[in-house]
Order: C-alpha cells, then sequence, then structure tokens
C-alpha cells in the first residue's frame, strides 16, 4: 500500500470525503497514517466547504497503532503527541465543518479523532472505548481536552479506569456522537449533513466554528461581549442580506418540523 492509499481522499461537490484505509489494522493510527491524514485534512481546508471523515472495513478506528509505540523513546513519544495534537487542530480548528461516520470500534485514538470533528453519526454498531489505563499508556492526541468536555470527567475517567464500552445510544446521550442512524447508514446520513453544512454562509459557518469553542472557555460576561461582535460582523455581511431578504420575500425554504 502506497501512502496515498492508506487514507483516502475524493472531493464529491464541494464536500470533502476522507477514507481511513487500513482495515486489515482495524485503520490502527500509524505514523504513515496520522501523515497521511494531515495532508488529506489540509487539502480539505483548501478546495472543499465541508468534510466527512469515515473508516473501511468493520470498524472505525482501532486508535493509536500499538506496534509502533512500544518502540518509541520518551521525547519521540512527546513528539508523536504533539503531532497528532497540530494534525487533530486542523481539523478542529480549521475553516470548514468536519462530520464522522462511526461504525465498529472507535476507541482510544480513534475517539480522540472522532472528538476532533464537529458532528459525529454514529451507526448502531458503533461502540466507544478508552483502555488506555489496561494497555499502561494515557491518552495524548487531545483526549484529555476533548473527551473529557464532551461526556464529563467522571465518565471518561470511568472508560479509562475500567476499559468500559459504551454504545451507541448510550454514547448520544453522553453527548460522544450527536445522532445513532441504523447499522450501515452512518456514511451517507454524515454526508448528506456535511452538505447542507456546505451550502450555509461561509462567515456563518466560520463564525459558528471557531466563536462557540473559544466562547465556551470564556468568563460569562467576556462571551457575552465576544458574541455580540461575532453577531454583528456575521450579520452584516453581504451574504447575510441576501439570505435574510430571501427569507422576508419567501423565497428561501421554511424549517422542516422535528424528524423524531
Ligand atoms: C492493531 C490495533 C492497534 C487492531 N494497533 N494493531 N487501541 C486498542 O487498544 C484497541 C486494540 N484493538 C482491539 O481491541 C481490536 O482489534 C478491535 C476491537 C478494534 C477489533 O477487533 P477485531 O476482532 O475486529 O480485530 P483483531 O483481530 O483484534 O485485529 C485485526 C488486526 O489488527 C490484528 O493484526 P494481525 O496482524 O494479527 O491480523 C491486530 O493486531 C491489529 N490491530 N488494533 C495495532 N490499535 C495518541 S494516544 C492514543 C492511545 C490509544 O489509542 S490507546 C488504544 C489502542
Amino acid at each position: 500500500m502506497t501512502d496515498s492509499d492508506i487514507v483516502l481522499y475524493e472531493l464529491d461537490g464541494n464536500v470533502a470525503i476522507i477514507t481511513l484505509n487500513r482495515p486489515e489494522k482495524r485503520n490502527a493510527v500509524s505514523d504513515r497514517l496520522i501523515e497521511a491524514l494531515g495532508t488529506v485534512v489540509a487539502r480539505a481546508q483548501k478546495e472543499a466547504k465541508a468534510a466527512v471523515i469515515c473508516g473501511e472495513g468493520k470498524h472505525f478506528c482501532a486508535g493509536l497503532d500499538l506496534a509502533e509505540h512500544v518502540k518509541r523513546s520518551p521525547i519521540e513519544g512527546v513528539h508523536h503527541s504533539r503531532l497528532w495534537h497540530a494534525i487533530f487542530e486542523t481539523i478542529e480548528g480549521g475553516a470548514i465543518p468536519f462530520f464522522s461516520a462511526l461504525h465498529g470500534a472507535v476507541v482510544g485514538g480513534g475517539l480522540e479523532l472522532a472528538a476532533s470533528t464537529h458532528i459525529r453519526v454514529a451507526d448502531s454498531s458503533t461502540f466507544f472505548a478508552l483502555p488506555e489505563g489496561t494497555r499502561g499508556i494515557f491518552v495524548g492526541g487531545g483526549g484529555s481536552v476533548k473527551v473529557g468536555r464532551l461526556c464529563g470527567v467522571a465518565r471518561m475517567t470511568d472508560m479509562m479506569l475500567t476499559g468500559r464500552t459504551v454504545s451507541a445510544e448510550l454514547g448520544e446521550s453522553w453527548n460522544l456522537c450527536q445522532y445513532v442512524v441504523p447499522e450501515g447508514t452512518a456514511r451517507d446520513f454524515a454526508i448528506d449533513l456535511a452538505r447542507k453544512a456546505a451550502q450555509n454562509a461561509e462567515m456563518s459557518n466560520y463564525a459558528i466554528l471557531q466563536a462557540l469553542p473559544r466562547i465556551a472557555d470564556m468568563a460569562r460576561s467576556d462571551g457575552l461581549f465576544v458574541e455580540s461582535f461575532v453577531a454583528s460582523m456575521t450579520q452584516t455581511s453581504p451574504e447575510a442580506e441576501e439570505r435574510l431578504n430571501a427569507f422576508l420575500t419567501k423565497k428561501a425554504a421554511r424549517l422542516a418540523h422535528p424528524d423524531r
């Protein structure tokens, strides 16, 4: 397998579809895989308006490649973790929304990768786990910051200490995913959502992705102050004017009733 095969990239209209393609090793994240992921994510940020990350084979991702990990010195381990942080930051902190389509194992670094995407769609075969404790290691792909914020430190501690696996349904109630869909349909569902998000005003999407996580980290009064500026910048863009007029002149679609 060449470097370009280990992660597949396809541009479908303005949606990039990124597929982890190491099914024989359950898409375990080797150095080659993380570097290839970094390359395609950078490409998606340049040419797409939204992106989907999914996994080939029986599982989304079995996490860190444990075979490579045993050979690292302490300083190599630090550089390795920092490389994951940098690449995951290009997903979470970029200009376009990322959707992950999850199935089977979403484990360790696989959950850290999913937690770096903005929306997680899990099919009913999905299970989440953080087996780091049982493997004698720690999270290193941003999990202590991101997964703890999604589901809470107590639940993350439980997952790491006991190696507990969490089903898609329980994961949804824990905020590990936002959607649960029937087995085999997560990829299409996520692509559909990505297509919808890609139609939003670019400035709105940018504000949503960049402002919401920052405001969540701010003190209440700072957050409210920043919100006013972001709101004003967004709503005075030419695209906002066009879209608001389209609604007022009854040219824009009305909101649909909730699907459940
Ligand atoms: C691997 C890996 C891996 C599979 N690194 N090679 N991650 C884990 O602790 C999860 C370890 N994996 C598993 O628990 C299971 O493989 C699965 C539940 C994900 C899938 O089970 P199954 O029965 O479908 O597959 P399998 O037979 O266990 O694995 C197929 C092959 O993939 C096998 O190799 P083979 O040469 O014997 O065929 C496995 O060794 C290989 N494989 N997972 C290396 N992870 C930045 S820090 C992040 C820290 C972490 O991510 S810790 C969590 C690590």
